[in-house]
């Protein structure tokens, strides 16, 4: 349904029969009961893949190991909770805007909700070559 929502936010610049199009596509004419499909990205599905490190993946966990965010840059809808977990002996953190947690030792998390939509960048500010970014959609 995701989908369908976000296409009606622009029928207002589509021909009448390209809307007509689009409510076919969606299932039928809003009237209509819709049966929703099952969920298109189920939230609790762990990262696909460790190969697509480039992209940002859909993930609410980064786990913090090898000095190094994983995975380093991950996309989460608003409203997502994200947790850090440090699995590294050293002492690591989580330090952008909006994000300051403390510093997480060894098997310490930090979570944080994400309202807005936007990219946020950061850094362990113990040790700055270590970078992720959280996209919020
Ligand atoms: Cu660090």
């Amino acid at each position: 349904m995701r989908s369908c929502a976000r296409t009606s936010t622009y029928l207002g610049t589509l021909s009448a029969a390209v809307a007509l199009a689009t409510l076919a596509a969606c299932g039928g004419p809003p009237a209509a009961p819709v049966v929703a499909p099952p969920a298109e990205h189920p939230m609790s599905m762990p990262a696909p893949a460790a190969t697509a490190a480039v992209q940002p993946v859909a993930a609410s966990t980064v786990t913090i190991a090898n000095f190094a965010f994983s995975p380093a840059a991950v996309t989460v809808p608003a409203g997502t909770t994200l947790t850090w977990t440090n699995n590294d002996s050293a002492p690591h953190d989580i330090s952008g805007e909006p994000l300051h947690s403390p510093t997480l030792s060894r098997g310490q998390t930090w979570s944080y909700t994400f309202s807005k939509a936007g990219t946020y960048g950061y850094i362990c500010s113990i040790h700055p070559n270590m970078t992720g970014s959280v996209t919020v959609t």
